[in-house]
């Protein structure tokens, strides 16, 4: 059979991340014929719980399960790592600025990057970052990485993809296989643009079939832009196996391709559609069966979609000059 792949995970024991090891562990990520070392990365004071999730993972009796490691040092979880989700962040506290709370994250990811740079499998790592902010906690370990190509690193859209994916197949009473082009662009905040104008619901035009400009900007947008709001309303507690199952999703489309179907993922910028190069941030892509992805080229964008393109992209760029001195 194959041989065991390492899946480096921070925030282990937290809520997305006792989600997450379970589906890994059973094949959900890389396929029931690739077996997998869990490599955990823990804070100090959680390593007790860390203990008692490993017992569990144990108790399973996964057969694709080789291994699991236990840390509370960044360079020992992450040795050798192939895949590392980077899933552990500061939460806010009360009275917290939301500057502080870019620094404390900041922190936390110029750490894990120099980490990763010194003890990952450099050729083949995928990294892809869950915890708060995603994308400029990507840009900063990615920048405090040298030694691996800054389009290694990524950060998660794809649950909001999935969110748009679920309200757009209710709004057209389809399936949410049958909805294809969706994207979202920019930030992983509420400045995210949901857009539906490439879509197609079984190969005909979405805003034709929806015929509703109304419903589009008052009701999906905003309800994709909230959603993880109104799951605390509703669940008491954030997102978790809808961020896990959506962390899953992006890697195993990462390794194995999309069948030339659009997916969302925010990677390094080029430039493309005027994205300032460097900053990580979602773009349309498809990924071919050897695992490479490239952004979707050629879409015009609307006045409409153009200035909610440009306040994503603003923030983004505030919120890099927000951590600049932990920029190397
Ligand atoms: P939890 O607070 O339940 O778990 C976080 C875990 O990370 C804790 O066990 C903590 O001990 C650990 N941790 C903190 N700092 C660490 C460090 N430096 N090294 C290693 N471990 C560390 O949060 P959870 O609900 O699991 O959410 C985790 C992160 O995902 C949060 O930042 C959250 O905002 C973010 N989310 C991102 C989403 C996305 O779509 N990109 C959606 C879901 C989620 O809200």
């Amino acid at each position: 059979g194959k041989a065991p792949v390492r899946v480096a995970i921070t925030g282990a024991s937290g809520q997305i991340g006792y989600q997450l090891l379970f589906r890994i562990a059973s094949g959900d990520m890389l396929g029931k014929d690739q077996p997998i070392i869990l490599q955990c990365l823990e804070l100090p004071g959680a390593m007790n719980s860390l203990k008692g999730v490993a017992m569990e993972l144990d108790d399973c009796a996964f057969p694709l399960l080789k291994g699991i490691v236990q840390s509370d040092k960044p360079e020992e979880a992450f040795a050798g790592a192939d895949y590392a989700l980077l899933v552990g962040a500061r939460p806010r506290s009360k009275g917290m600025e939301r500057g502080d709370l870019l620094k404390a994250n900041a922190e936390i990811f110029s750490v894990q990057g120099k980490a990763l740079d010194k003890s990952a499998n450099r050729d083949t790592l995928r990294v892809l970052v869950v915890g708060n902010p995603a994308n400029t906690n990507a840009l900063i370990a990615a920048r405090n990485a040298p030694n691996i190509d800054p389009k290694r690193f990524s950060a998660m859209t794809r649950l909001d993809h999935n969110r748009g994916l679920a309200q757009l197949a209710d709004k057209t009473g389809s399936a949410v296989t049958d909805i294809e082009k969706f994207c979202i662009w920019g930030n992983h905040s509420a400045t995210q643009y949901p857009d539906i104008n490439f879509g197609t619901v079984k190969g005909k035009s979405l805003v034709n079939t929806i015929n509703d400009q109304k419903w589009v900007k008052d009701n999906f947008i905003p309800t994709v832009q909230q959603r993880g709001a109104a799951i605390i309303a509703a669940r008491g507690l954030s997102s978790a196996a809808s961020a896990a199952s959506a962390a899953i999703d992006h890697m195993r489309d990462w390794t194995y391709g999309t069948n030339g179907q659009w997916t969302s993922m925010a990677i390094y910028s080029e430039g493309e559609y005027g994205a300032d190069k460097g900053l990580y941030f979602s773009f349309p892509v498809i990924v071919d069966n050897k695992g490479k992805y490239e952004i979707v080229k050629g879409l015009k964008l609307d006045q409409f979609s153009q200035e909610r393109f440009d306040a994503t992209r603003k923030e983004l760029l505030s919120e890099m000059d927000g951590v600049k001195e932990l920029l190397p």
